[in-house]
């Protein structure tokens, strides 16, 4: 980047005065951070320009990547990072008397998803564009993200997030490119004059869709993608209407109601929420999309359709946008007037489909009946696409089988007929993927297996990455400066570079440098821990670090009962040999998951009680901290010792927050999931620790039937832990407030198996502990699990995705 330190120091105050509106004598923190990004866009928006007009010139190919979330995090130091300014922009601020972390604080996180579903898409588009592939990004334009974490009294209070109260720096509003979205009404059957059919569908609404774009900057600043993100207003149209007709009130209300749909994010995270406002979100955003890309399209093709499944590829970000597939149907065939074959033949080749859960309560289904009512013209067209499916595939392979044809159905009969999304995602897409190999493995024996002997090739795997621009780079710069001073510096866009510093694992001067900013960074992350809970950790701890959404699945519970045990087990003997630890959870639970949030509780109650006992002397110290999100995970991940990956064998898709955190140096705790086992893999065994059943052991268990007080009698520690929720111990006073927990553990069944993986996760700690004692054996390891990450770059899950799915080309942008 040609800039020097003077010229962005003078763009930025000439943001403060003319953008921002204000001085140098009177501008605050906010006014500052938003004259910089000003300044940053500058340089951004050029970009976007040309990315756009070269895309257009050459008519690429492009990926429309459809998510109902995009976990976007902060983008000043991002952008920065990416555009090769982190240097000029820190020399610039400082000079201007500013502190330039304190003024990234300023800027809220832009928290458009749940968890690691959406992180993911965030990812991907950063790769997306680093690696100069013609790509969009679609989703919605929540008002409000995902809530903030409150803790209260031990317990989780959620409070609304405002990302973007009075603006945001990075956004684009694009009036121009306004949609009109139709809901409701009712579908009228038409014959013309040869007798063939036309359904017009009568909408009782329509929703005005206005695009916001969010420049995506590549590593290197020379493709700019963008992110568009809708928003729902009131249509004028159709509030002129009412309002003639007399009704100004009236209009009032409808406008607030069309304003609903992009209000707020629904905060679960694997399960399905089921509510007609939900279904609104996804049509609403897919509707909007698809439209987008048509206009698109006939700016270069105008009406000739014979290039469309050449030029569009559109991947499915789980099945929530799967009302796409027969969106574009109704398009085709009623807009266009293809007839239905020539149709369905193109959505079979634009489609793919990422599969992100094998857990039953997150598979989405749709009451017909709702479908009838928000989308009856789509309605139709499912049972279309479903009878012909039926009849000229199903009967083929599985001929009379009225067992396998009622499983493939995209309807599900019953009490109340559902439309499966899983099934229409399948049988309208070219191709299914899962996201790490055994999850694509047991998406196709568990999940479709029938599915996978009608199209073999349809399935196949992409493991999940992240960006090393983020969460290395950006987030770990005194680590990044290390090993940049070792080997190549361009090891951010080719991550497998790492390798070359596995000779350097065993090098006594590198491991001390490398264990110099571990603890430094520990250092900063315990003042972090002091600000927010008032708890003080002795940074030569080992900090043993779980974050991740709370789910039972993802067994903190396990964590935090074997956190009692090593409690009681100083209790007995303050002798007890093991290395000083700070145990540090993020999660936020939520808000309707009773349980998950009983275990965020218990988590601060064992903390309140542990980190002022003095007669544990400190050895033990539990931190919870409040409102986990992006740019809090920054902060810890290159904190961490020890990276807990601890979910039943088959529950975790992939995660990838286990990556982040073994490419920052930390050891692994895991079961053999997700892409724990990958990880294994490259780092070797050597330099993980993995304990519990593996999935055919959790299979074969379940199948004999699991038994949770076998475990309990079985364990003699393990009893007294669980007997502990039933006192007042952690509770004073309220002697039975934690017992919902141990209920959950012994009454209710354990569904995840916690008590039958506990002896060997408390094993598995035991070997950390003697690992952490020997000081280089701990750093030989550390460093060769940040050297070994490299498969884990999202730069590379794209290619997977490029190569076996898009097929799409990069596209030099001058
Ligand atoms: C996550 N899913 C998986 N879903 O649990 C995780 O293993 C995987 O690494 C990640 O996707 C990326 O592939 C996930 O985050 C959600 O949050 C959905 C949000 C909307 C409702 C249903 C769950």
């Amino acid at each position: 980047m040609n800039l020097d330190v003077a010229s962005f120091k003078q763009s930025i105050i000439k943001h403060l005065h003319v953008t921002v509106g204000t001085d140098e004598n009177k501008a605050s923190d906010k006014a500052w951070w938003n004259a910089i990004c000003a300044a940053v866009n500058e340089l951004v928006y050029e970009r976007v320009t040309r990315t756009q007009k070269t895309h257009f010139q050459k008519d690429t190919r492009a990926v429309h990547y459809l998510s109902l979330e995009f976990l976007m995090g902060r983008f000043l130091k991002n952008n920065l990072t990416n555009i090769g300014l982190t240097d000029i922009a820190q020399k610039a601020v400082a000079e201007l008397g500013l502190d330039f972390n304190q003024i990234c604080e300023e800027e809220p996180d832009m928290a458009l998803g749940n968890g690691g579903l959406g992180r993911l898409a965030a990812c991907f588009v950063d790769s997306l564009a680093t690696l100069d592939y013609p790509a969009i990004g679609y989703g919605i334009h929540y008002e409000h993200g995902l809530f903030t974490q409150d803790i209260q009294h031990g317990r989780q209070v959620e409070r609304p997030d405002s990302w973007r109260e009075y603006g945001n720096a990075w956004e684009i509003c694009r009036p121009e490119s306004i949609q009109e979205i139709p809901l409701y009404g009712y579908v009228e059957t038409q014959y013309d004059e040869s007798g063939k059919i036309h359904k017009e569908w009568h909408p009782g609404r329509i929703i005005k869709g206005v695009p916001w774009d969010i420049p995506v900057v590549g590593y290197g600043a020379n493709t700019v993608n963008i992110l568009r993100l809708w928003e729902s207003r009131a249509s004028d149209f159709f509030n002129w209407d009412v309002f003639n007709a007399g009704g100004y009130l009236d209009a009032q209300v409808e406008n607030v109601q069309a304003e609903t749909i992009s209000k707020v994010l629904y905060p679960n995270d694997n399960t399905d929420a089921g509510k007609e406002l939900r279904l609104i979100q996804q049509y609403f955003f897919c509707a909007c999309s698809i439209k987008d890309i048509i206009r698109r399209y006939k700016r270069a093709h105008e009406n000739d359709w014979s290039h469309f499944v050449d030029q569009v590829v559109i991947q499915l970000n789980d099945t929530h946008p799967a009302i796409a597939i027969p969106e574009l149907m109704r398009i085709l065939v009623d807009r266009v007037g293809l007839d239905w074959s020539e149709a369905w033949s193109m959505c079979q080749n634009i489609f793919a489909y990422t599969n992100h859960t094998l857990l039953p309560e997150a598979l989405e289904k749709w009451s017909v009946r709702l479908f009838e009512k928000v989308l009856p013209r789509h309605l139709e067209i499912i049972y279309e696409i479903n009878s012909r499916f039926l009849e000229d595939i199903v009967s083929q392979h599985f001929a009379d089988n009225d067992e396998v044809k009622r499983k493939l159905s995209i309807i599900e009969e019953g009490h109340e007929k559902m439309v499966r999304m899983g099934n229409l995602s399948v049988i309208g897409s070219f191709k299914v993927n899962g996201v790490a190999q055994i999850h694509s493995k047991l998406v196709k024996s568990d999940l479709f297996p029938e599915f996978d002997q009608i199209w073999p090739d349809k399935f196949t795997n992409v493991t999940n990455g992240v960006t090393p621009r983020r969460w290395l780079k950006s987030c770990n710069p005194k680590l990044a400066k290390l090993i940049s001073a070792h080997i190549d510096a361009d090891w951010p866009v080719h991550l497998d570079k790492l390798k070359s510093l596995v000779p350097l694992a065993d090098d006594p001067q590198f491991q001390q440098d490398f264990m110099q900013i571990k603890l430094e960074n520990k250092v900063e992350l315990a003042h972090v821990i002091k600000t927010l809970t008032d708890v003080e950790v002795d940074p030569n701890a080992l900090f043993d670090i779980q974050i991740k959404r709370l789910h039972e699945y993802k067994r903190q519970q396990l964590n935090l009962i074997h956190i009692m045990a090593l409690y009681r087990r100083l209790l007995q003997n303050p002798d007890y040999d093991m290395p000083k630890r700070v145990f540090i959870f993020g999660a936020k639970a939520a808000p309707g998951y009773y349980l998950a949030k009983e275990i965020i509780y218990a988590i601060n109650k064992v903390a309140d009680r542990i980190n002022t006992d003095e007669r544990i002397k400190d050895k033990l110290k539990v931190v919870f901290l409040p409102n986990y999100r992006v740019s809090l995970a920054e902060k810890m991940i290159p904190a961490a010792d020890v990276s807990e990956q601890i979910s039943l064998a088959g529950k975790e898709a992939s995660g990838t927050g286990n990556m982040k955190l073994a490419l920052n140096g930390a050891i692994t705790v895991g079961t053999l999931d997700g892409a724990n086992i990958e990880i294994a893999e490259e780092a070797g065994e050597d330099n993980v620790v993995i304990f519990g059943l593996d999935v055919d052991e959790v299979k074969a268990l379940q199948a004999q039937g699991y038994n949770p007080w076998d475990y309990y009698y079985g364990n003699e520690e393990l009893k007294a832990v669980l007997d502990w929720f039933d006192t007042d111990y952690f509770t004073p006073g309220k002697p039975g407030e934690l017992s919902e927990i141990k209920r959950s553990l012994l009454d209710y069944g354990d569904s995840y198996l916690t008590l039958a993986d506990y002896q060997s996760y408390s094993d598995a700690h035991q070997k950390v502990d003697k690992l952490y004692q020997d000081k280089s054996v701990w750093a030989k390891m550390a460093i060769i699990n940040t050297a070994t990450m490299g498969k884990f770059n999202s730069d590379r899950s794209i290619r997977d995705y490029v190569n076996k799915i898009w097929k799409l080309d990069d596209c030099n942008v001058k």
